[in-house]
């Protein structure tokens, strides 16, 4: 599986990393978990973000490493590595350019709908997180898994496993989270940093969608709009805005959770969450460009919202009334 990854990354110095915009925690631990990494081997590394690294997990030692994109590449980079991002779209424009002038490119990424963009693809569908698939690198490469890695991987492994709550969550996860224990992960500590010490603006944004979720087909879907300028008069940034399908998502009955946020750019992001095995998210998000996860996908897609909500409302209500 790491063959030709780990020729790439003995025969070259000079890297880079980066990941989706709006970083999730996987996004964040893997890019961290791969620059440290990187620089364990003795190589020369540079970690960047179209976006800056979340209030919440910026504890993460080397979190102050993820920069914002170089307006061009640096000359001498060799090898430009992406991680947990299943096409270049998630990366954004700006990161997208930079990625097809890299020398080399590399793909590590744990969505089944991966595209295969770069030269080197790394890609394990059934991974639970993007930071999985990084430790067995580790693993594979033989280098020393250090307390700062451990935690960037934690915090991957932990977010895209809702905190060790979906069904991705394997014994073999379970294992590796045992690993980062045993190397010092205080998971007391790092769960009250990334879950428990949420800013006092995101609860405006969780009475809001509280305010004025709906909830149809029978209590089966659960959806929330955030409209234009909404954010605004609310007071309240991006980063208050993440999440927001999760509190929808754990109503009783329901099945299919969805987001939908008005970008102010023409395009509508949706979240979506499924909590039916039957139900595949990411074939729904597919329909409309999106993908993802089975129980989790997005999507980005021309607005305005009202017509992007009944699109994508009416994919899922198909779905869900063919169920039994
Ligand atoms: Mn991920």
């Amino acid at each position: 599986m790491f063959t030709d990854l780990i020729q790439t990354l003995q025969d070259n110095e000079r890297f880079a990393v980066i990941s989706h915009f709006r970083p999730d925690g996987d996004a964040i631990g893997s890019t961290l978990a791969m620059g440290l990494l990187l620089q364990s081997l003795g190589k020369k590394v540079q970690m960047w973000n179209a976006d800056p690294v979340p209030q919440r997990y910026d504890f993460l030692t080397g979190a102050d490493l993820i920069q914002p994109l170089p307006p061009a590449l640096p000359e001498d980079l060799q090898v430009l590595i992406c991680v947990d991002s299943g096409d270049l779209k998630r990366i954004g424009n700006e990161a997208m350019e930079l990625f097809n002038k890299a020398p080399f490119t590399i793909n590590i990424d744990h969505h089944h709908t991966n595209t295969r963009y770069a030269k080197v693809n790394v890609v394990e569908g059934g991974a639970a997180a993007c930071g999985c698939i990084i430790l067995k690198l580790v693993h594979a490469l033989g280098v020393e898994l250090t307390r700062p890695m451990a935690d960037a991987l934690y915090a991957a492994i932990s977010t895209d496993t809702g905190s060790f709550q979906y069904s991705s969550t394997t014994p073999e996860v379970m294992r590796m989270a045992a690993e980062l224990m045993e190397v010092g992960v205080d998971v007391g500590d790092i769960n009250r940093r990334i879950y428990q010490e949420i800013p006092p603006t995101s609860f405006i944004t969780q009475r809001e969608v509280l305010n004025n979720m709906v909830v149809e087909e029978n209590g089966t879907i659960s959806h929330y709009s955030m409209p234009a300028g909404r954010k605004a008069e609310l007071g309240v940034g991006l980063e208050d805005c993440k999440d927001l399908v999760d509190i929808i998502r754990v109503m009783q009955g329901v099945k299919v959770a969805v987001i939908f946020e008005d970008l102010e750019n023409g395009l509508v992001r949706v979240s979506l969450r499924s909590k039916d095995p039957q139900v595949d998210v990411s074939a729904i998000a597919g329909m409309h460009g999106g993908g993802g996860h089975c129980m989790a996908s997005g999507i980005r897609m021309r607005g305005p919202l009202s017509e992007a909500r009944e699109k994508v409302l009416n994919s899922i209500r198909a779905v869900v009334r063919s169920l039994s």
